[in-house]
């Protein structure tokens, strides 16, 4: 059974190899990556934030451990985004601008390429007319704003103005997620919808696709 006590371990002592050999095994006596994810990983990370928030560890720490997780995500990668069927639709997604945390919004990334959605990542710290410019070049059908701080939160609200502004308004649909983002804040700042971790995620980049009016308003409450 998959529990976050080893990854907590290895995260916080940046040990990579370590990881991977732990990942492996996980998937060879059967774990999904699903689980691997979501009991482990994500888990040790939670609590590599908390060590964090209490002062016990500091920034390097913090980036030695997101190394560590990095690793172990290439390996699930490949399982997460097998995918043959027809494409689902197209989805352009990256962090607000002064914002440098990618881990939860390369999850949403793989999940979306998993369930047969064409994703073009911009990255990080991605300011609104880069995003502008994805929009004109691949026509993407959803875009996704990922903020893990609440001082880049307002930034999601920005980047949508200026999409709304830059006449994309009824040509594409809003996303956000991320830590400090809930439902209401989604619904305040003008987004179609949130969703509160990766999977729902997908469910909910379906229902914008989807464009079904009766569905739309379960779009936000999903999460508040
Ligand atoms: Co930073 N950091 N960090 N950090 N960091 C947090 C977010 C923090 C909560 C830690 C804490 O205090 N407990 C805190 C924010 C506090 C706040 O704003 N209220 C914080 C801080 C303060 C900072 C700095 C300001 C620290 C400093 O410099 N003094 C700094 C800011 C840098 C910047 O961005 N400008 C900073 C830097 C960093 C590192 C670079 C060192 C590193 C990131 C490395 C990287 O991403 N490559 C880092 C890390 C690792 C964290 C924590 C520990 C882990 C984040 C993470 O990856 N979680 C984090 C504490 C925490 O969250 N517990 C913390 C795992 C990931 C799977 O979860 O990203 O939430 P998450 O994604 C989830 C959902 O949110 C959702 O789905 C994902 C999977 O289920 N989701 C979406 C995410 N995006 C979505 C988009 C969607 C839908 C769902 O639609 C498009």
């Amino acid at each position: 059974m998959i529990t976050k006590e080893k990854f907590y371990t290895f995260f916080r002592q940046g040990k990579i190899e370590e990881v991977k050999k732990l990942t492996q095994e996980a998937l060879r006596d059967g774990e999904s990556a699903d689980i691997i994810l979501k009991e482990g990983f994500i888990k040790a990370m939670d609590q590599v934030g908390n060590d964090f928030k209490n002062d016990e560890i500091y920034i390097p720490e913090l980036l030695i451990a997101a190394r560590a997780m990095h690793a172990g995500m290439a390996l699930l990668k490949p399982i997460l985004t097998q995918f043959s069927g027809i494409m689902a639709g197209k989805v352009v997604i990256g962090t607000v601008k002064g914002d440098l945390h990618d881990i939860g919004k390369n999850l949403v990334a793989m999940m979306l390429e998993g369930r047969g959605f064409e994703v073009v990542d911009l990255g990080i710290d991605v300011p609104s007319d880069k995003f502008i410019e994805a929009i004109q070049k691949h026509q993407p059908h959803v875009v996704g704003m990922s903020a893990l701080l609440t001082t880049t939160m307002m930034q999601m609200k920005l980047t949508i103005q200026s999409i709304k502004q830059a006449g994309f308004k009824n040509r594409v649909k809003f996303i956000v997620g991320g830590a400090p983002v809930t439902g209401t804040f989604a619904q305040e700042i003008g987004s179609d919808g949130y969703a509160p971790d990766a999977a729902s995620a997908v469910d909910v980049v379906k229902l914008l696709i989807s464009g079904s009016p009766d569905l739309i308003p379960k779009l936000h409450q999903t999460c508040v």
